[in-house]
């Protein structure tokens, strides 16, 4: 028996962890530690212990697949392409969109921005980012100059107090879970905000358990709290900021007094004062946040809050401090990188400045999209929806928007407007069976490229085993597409590394970066801009990204979500995860091991409200909301606050998208995916 090993980095969440693929006989065969990865030192969570199961699922795709009279059937790659080709010329470029996908590598992202600029010629095209951390970006880019995550995960244990907003570290983001763990094993004191009693929350030694959607009365009210007392960081508000007495005017007032916001949020005002001096008077204190704090129509204001309380204690340009987004999946930093935004080409240049599109055009020997914002996600499916014929056709790479976009009866009646849906995956998701065309694609385990993690660490992929039957990798797909579109010498590529030197040269973050430095175990973090450069582990020591090097406070008011509860929808739904399953499920439900743990959804509902309804755990119940319906086990617990509800979106019989509000951050776009108004009701009441 001949075993080999192959070094990778984890295809699930935006840690990067490492880990060694088992190959034996030409196929994956299991996973085992690659201790020299300095991210996670060889341990892994249950999906990283797992990522070798769906690899091989007999439900892999392994043709292209044309549909005809409503059926699909197997086709070669020529009769594909030749379809697709005569069908993307025939429609004009603003009538075509694209969705890239933050599954896959760097170089497969960077080609689908390329080909849906330069072949399509349309401005369209954007990923789950949207979904995701958009708010982040948009929300860090205007305070500190850049939207990434500051310091690096390993930086967090040696914080002297972790703030977590938002973010169940432990069950989401193990491994850097792990660090948290580690700094409080060094005297930290943890601080979790979640109206759920979390694994996370379980770690904290203060715990706010307080309402959904009223993060920026919290955070106003710790901030009130310490100007009042004076601790906040004086040095670093003259030194590093502006607008301080802009943020002081807001903060200060009346309404975020700390009784009041205690009213707000449901929680005791002397916690509130508590969370904020242990903050204010550590040494360093870094802040963890996630989907509790983006996905809000307030997402924006939420992140911004979040800086203007580091700006406040001066925890920020310095080890154990920081504002950590923790962006979620393996390659959504990437994704962003590469330009899969509507907004911006590689490394967050401006599609809208004049130079910056002549460079591109230069780079890539080309008219490309004219130079401005094309469509987000969101707004492609309230498009197709609202205005059926302005979008006829869509190219989606690896994202399954069927389960994971809100208000799924939306979204279905969306795409089902589409003159030619083109979806290229490794299973056949729910939004592939809408497709006209389906092309097989491979999975990490089969293709070399690199992706980069949330702590912007660029790392490698390298290929363990050859796709299942005709299945291609993504990014000769695109390039045989890009081809047979006439565009020969812009697609002419024969490996992910001479695409990664195109992208180094395009893109000023990433220009000192080549496979020769990548290819070891630390990879390296951008900005990275020369070859020189050993790569940016910490941003914003000196100085900070905007035009004058100032961070800018930004001073935010508490708005209420988009959705309140009323009488007729009493509750406050919010959504998420859970450790075992990923996302819409196409691997991890794919994974005996995975599955076993959690095989189908729930709802969380608190123990006295159950029994006040007369809800016992296990049973199946009603949730309605404005959207549409779904029936639901209950589980019935003490650990989620009185008046909110909780539900995982992993899983298709019980999708909670049925559920959520399509309602939108007026910047970032991002939906509102942690707070509606719903009611949940036994089914033998039910009419
Ligand atoms: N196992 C697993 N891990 C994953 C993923 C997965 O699907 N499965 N997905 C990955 C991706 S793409 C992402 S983006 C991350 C997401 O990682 P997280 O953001 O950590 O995960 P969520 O469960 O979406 O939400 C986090 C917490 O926010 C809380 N919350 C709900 N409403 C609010 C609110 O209004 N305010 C605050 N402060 N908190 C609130 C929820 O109770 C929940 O505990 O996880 C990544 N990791
Ligand atoms: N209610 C609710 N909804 C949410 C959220 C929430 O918290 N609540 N969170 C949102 C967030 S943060 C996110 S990130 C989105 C995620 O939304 P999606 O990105 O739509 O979800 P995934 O299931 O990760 O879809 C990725 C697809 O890529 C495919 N894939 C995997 N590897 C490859 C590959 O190498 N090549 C190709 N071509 N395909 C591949 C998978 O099979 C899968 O179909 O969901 C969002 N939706
Ligand atoms: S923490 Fe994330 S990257 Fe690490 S093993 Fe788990 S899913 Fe993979
Ligand atoms: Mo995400």
């Amino acid at each position: 028996m001949e075993f080999t090993y192959v070094p990778t980095t984890c295809p699930y969440c935006g840690t990067g962890c490492g880990l060694n693929l088992v190959v034996k006989d030409k196929k994956v065969v299991g996973v085992a530690p690659w201790h020299r990865n300095p991210v996670n030192e060889g341990k892994l969570c249950p999906k990283g212990n797992y990522a070798y199961e769906f690899i091989n699922s007999p439900d892999r795709l392994t043709t292209p697949l044309i549909k005809k009279d409503g059926k699909f059937v197997e086709a070669s790659w020529d009769e594909a392409y030749k379809l697709i080709a005569s069908k993307f010329k025939s429609y004009k470029p603003e009538e075509m969109a694209c969705l890239s996908s933050a599954r896959v590598s760097n170089e497969e992202n960077y080609l689908m921005q390329k080909f849906a600029r330069a072949v399509l010629k349309t401005p369209h095209i954007d990923h789950c980012a949207r979904l995701c951390h958009s708010s982040t970006v948009a929300g860090l880019a205007a305070v500190f100059g850049s939207g990434a995550m500051t310091n690096s995960i390993i930086d967090i244990g040696e914080s002297k107090c972790v703030f977590v907003i938002g973010s169940n570290t432990l069950e989401q983001h193990p491994l850097i879970g792990r660090r948290i763990m580690v700094a409080k094993k060094n005297g930290a004191k943890v601080i979790v905000a979640d109206p759920r009693l979390t694994p996370t929350a379980k770690l904290a030694d203060l715990y706010l358990p307080f309402y959904s959607g009223t993060d920026v009365a919290l955070m106003n009210g710790m901030m009130q709290h310490i100007i009042k007392n004076g601790l906040e960081n004086k040095e670093f508000i003259a030194k590093r900021t502006k607008d301080f007495e802009k943020l002081k005017e807001v903060v200060m007032k009346d309404t975020y007094s700390l009784d009041n916001v205690a009213k707000i949020c449901g929680i005791p005002a002397k916690d509130i004062a508590t969370a904020a001096e242990w903050i204010a008077k550590a040494e360093s204190s870094n802040l963890l946040y996630s989907m509790g704090i983006t996905q809000h129509t307030v997402g924006v204001d939420n992140v911004k809050s979040t800086a203007n309380l580091q700006m406040l204690t001066g925890h920020l340009g310095k080890r154990g401090g920081g504002v950590c987004a923790l962006r979620g999946q393996n390659n959504v930093q990437g994704a962003c990188d590469m330009g899969c935004l509507p907004n911006v080409y590689s490394g967050y240049q401006s599609v809208l400045n004049a130079d910056l599109h002549k460079k591109m055009e230069t780079a890539w020997s080309c008219n490309i999209a004219e130079g401005k914002a094309g469509y987000t996600v969101t707004e492609m499916i309230n498009v197709l929806a609202d205005t059926p014929g302005k979008l006829k056709c869509m190219y989606i790479m690896g994202e399954n928007p069927m389960i994971s976009d809100p208000d799924l009866h939306h979204v279905e009646k969306g795409l089902r407007t589409l003159e030619f849906l083109v979806v290229q995956d490794i299973f056949l998701t729910e939004t592939a069976a809408l497709a006209d065309v389906v092309l097989p694609a491979t999975c990490f385990a089969e293709k070399n490229g690199t992706q980069t993690s949330t702590e912007r660490r660029v790392q490698m992929w390298r290929k363990a085993q050859d796709p299942p039957g005709q299945a291609k990798v993504d990014w000769q797909i695109i390039c045989e597409l890009g081809k047979v579109m006439g565009f020969e010498k812009q697609f002419d590529f024969k490996s992910s590394e001479e695409i990664f030197n195109e992208i180094a040269k395009v893109t000023p973050s990433y220009a000192g970066m080549n496979y020769a430095r990548l290819d070891k175990p630390e990879g390296l973090h951008w900005p990275c801009p020369t070859v020189e450069h050993p790569g940016t582990p910490i941003l914003h020591k000196e100085k900070f990204g905007t035009p004058d090097g100032l961070g800018i406070f930004t001073p935010i008011e508490y708005k209420a979500q988009a959705e309140s509860p009323d009488k007729e929808y009493p509750l406050l739904l919010t959504t998420g995860r859970c450790i075992w399953q990923w996302h819409t499920g196409s691997m991890t439900r794919r994974s005996p091991d995975l599955e076993r743990e959690e095989s189908t959804g729930w709802i969380e509902i608190n123990a006295d409200e159950a029994k006040e309804m007369g809800i016992r755990d296990k049973e199946m119940i009603r949730a309605v909301t404005r959207r549409g319906e779904v029936q639901v086990p209950a589980r019935v617990t003490p650990r989620i606050k009185r008046g909110v509800v909780f539900m995982p979106f992993h899983f298709v019989e019980c999708a909670a998208n049925v559920l959520t509000i399509n309602a939108l951050d007026p910047v970032a776009k991002i939906p509102e995916f942690k707070a509606c108004a719903v009611r949940v009701e036994k089914i033998a009441e039910a009419k």
